[in-house]
């Protein structure tokens, strides 16, 4: 042949993307259209992640911090188009293998779909829709390359034909003539196919991503959400709580650069007008209270410092914000708590769980059912329209976002979502403390230079913050004002520097006099401990 060879295989690789992209984005849709949380995507990505041993999770969470989400779907989309790749070339090679494994694509989406909450019938379309449109587009695309292929392998027989032997040299010629025609026209009939399947399926996916129409209704139901004006409002601000220094984290965290920290792929979508919460469990009445119910409740506003148990030494898993809501324990008491419970187990929508020891929701700390975090609705993704805050523990233990149930138990009966993955039953917020600025790294010049941190000891309090250049002694930093004994404080110290490298080192004491514990130890099973140290450069 004159022409380069045409690469028969790549088509195939190309073939194999663009018929599974095809399904995924037809599944998408019908997903979208039926109901958000049918995504087959969501489904799988949410089986693996349960799935996942809890070290890989870490680690993922460890590594991508709140990006876990965005990285977690991109290794997802890498694997499809691999795995996708691999089945086109199979095709080409050994049809019908390559379309038996998109239908095994279609299995797994499937069976991911049924192992989730609230199934019907219609559950099975999006998988179905998506592995029938993944073979029926693999299929007709592998037919044009076949074509193609044929042609051009004839093409090549008739001008070998011609080469060799004059004898038949006319015949075949002529053959050979007709050939080129033909399998050019094969090939754009290919590039036309391919190409006009990628433009569609990524159209369909556009159109699958901005129809997420739940998702949207969701948010117009929130922007409609008139809270109540709090009965206990928070105390004002103390003037002096926020130091204002740059390169240190505000002492109020705003919604938006609030951590974020859930089992949950997509963001489950509760309708507050739908919304009710039960009591159920070892109580004397199970009750069940509705969104309008609960904000007609003398509600109360409060500042609350959120922490997650797998934040690092000097990490930022953590975030302090105004809620407002309704006290756990005004909620129990009307359901009488029977002798003998000593935990509840709070279930969200999406079926994630956490066990809260009895005593942190029914004693003086304000643990509260809350609608409200910084004025406004809660976001979505911070558990729109309820969720449980409560102060000093952990979240995994307590902060159920888009809470449903509330079951009162014995922790010698139920464990919950992260319990049952190897961390410990109770998660109390370990006393803690960071340095903010400078970072780490950082070059500064020799002199006077302002060191500044946050600190907390959820529900005991901070008495106080101590920092160190290299092996010195301790010196006392100055504490701003605390808002109160359940929030992080900001914390600062002016220390001389000579030119070199240096190493910072903070540490808290609270407000009963405890030390913050040196000893290194991972964030499994109950938290990290360790002191924050930032090694910097004096010019
Ligand atoms: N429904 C649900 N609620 C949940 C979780 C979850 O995975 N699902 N994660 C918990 C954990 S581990 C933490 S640290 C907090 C984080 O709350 P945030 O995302 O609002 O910061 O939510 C808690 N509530
Ligand atoms: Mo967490």
């Amino acid at each position: 042949m004159n022409t380069k060879a045409p690469h028969f295989t790549l088509w195939a690789a190309a073939a194999g993307i663009v018929a599974a992209g095809l399904g995924v984005a037809a599944g998408e849709l019908a997903a979208a259209l039926l109901s958000p949380s049918l995504s087959p995507v969501s489904a799988v990505g949410s089986v693996v992640i349960d799935g996942m041993p809890a070290a890989v999770k870490d680690w993922a969470i460890g590594l991508f911090g709140t990006a876990d989400k965005v990285a977690f779907l991109v290794s997802m989309a890498v694997v499809i188009a691999v795995v996708a790749a691999a089945a086109g070339v199979l095709e080409l090679r050994r049809p019908p293998a390559g379309a038996v494994v998109i239908g095994l694509f279609g299995a797994a989406g499937l069976a991911a779909v049924l192992t989730r909450a609230q199934m019907s019938a219609l559950s099975l379309l999006p998988p179905l829709l998506a592995a029938a449109v993944g073979i029926l587009v693999l299929r007709a695309l592998m037919v044009r390359i076949e074509r193609w292929r044929d042609a051009a392998t004839a093409e090549a027989r008739a001008e070998a034909g011609a080469g060799v032997g004059a004898g038949v040299g006319a015949g075949a010629g002529a053959g050979a003539g007709a050939g080129t025609g033909q399998a050019g026209a094969r090939r754009r009939d290919v590039l036309r196919s391919v190409g006009g399947g990628a433009v569609v399926g990524l159209a369909a996916g556009a159109l699958a991503g901005s129809a997420r129409g739940g998702q949207v209704s969701t948010a117009a139901v929130r922007e409609a959400v008139q809270l109540p004006a709090a009965v206990t409002p928070a105390a004002p601000l103390p003037a002096g709580a926020e130091l204002g220094i740059s390169g240190l984290d505000p002492v109020l965290t705003p919604a938006a650069d609030f951590y974020r920290i859930d089992t949950a792929l997509s963001v489950p979508l509760v309708n507050a007008q739908q919304w009710t919460l039960k009591v159920t469990g070892l109580v004397d009445r199970e009750i069940e209270i509705d969104f309008a119910q609960l904000l007609a409740k003398p509600l109360q506003e409060s500042w609350i410092t959120l922490a997650c148990v797998s934040n690092e030494v000097g990490g930022s898993l953590i975030g302090n914000a105004k809620w407002l809501g309704w006290p756990v324990r005004n909620l129990l008491a009307e359901a009488g708590v029977q002798s003998g419970a000593d935990m509840v187990l709070s279930t969200s929508q999406d079926g994630w769980t956490a066990s809260t020891p009895l005593e942190a929701l029914t004693d003086s700390r304000d643990a509260l059912l809350a609608v409200g975090m910084n004025g406004e609705p809660l976001p979505l993704e911070h558990g729109f329209p309820v969720r449980l805050v409560v102060p000093g523990l952990y979240g995994y233990v307590s902060a159920t976002k888009w809470v449903t149930e509330l079951r009162v138990s014995r922790f010698a009966d139920e464990s919950a979502y992260w319990t049952d993955r190897g961390w410990s039953e109770r998660g109390p917020i370990k006393l803690s403390s960071r340095i903010d600025t400078p970072s780490r790294g950082a070059a500064v010049d020799a002199g006077t230079l302002t060191v500044a941190g946050m600190a907390w000891a959820q529900h005991t309090g901070i008495r106080a913050v101590q920092l160190r250049v290299d092996d010195g002694g301790w010196q006392d930093a100055q504490l701003a004002a605390g808002i109160s004994a359940d929030t992080w404080v900001q914390w600062s110290a002016r220390v001389d520097l000579e030119a070199g490298d240096h190493t910072l080192t903070v540490r808290a004491v609270n407000a009963t006099g405890s030390e913050q514990d040196e000893r290194e130890r991972p964030v499994v099973p109950d938290g990290a401990t360790g002191l924050h140290t930032v090694r910097i450069n004096v010019r």
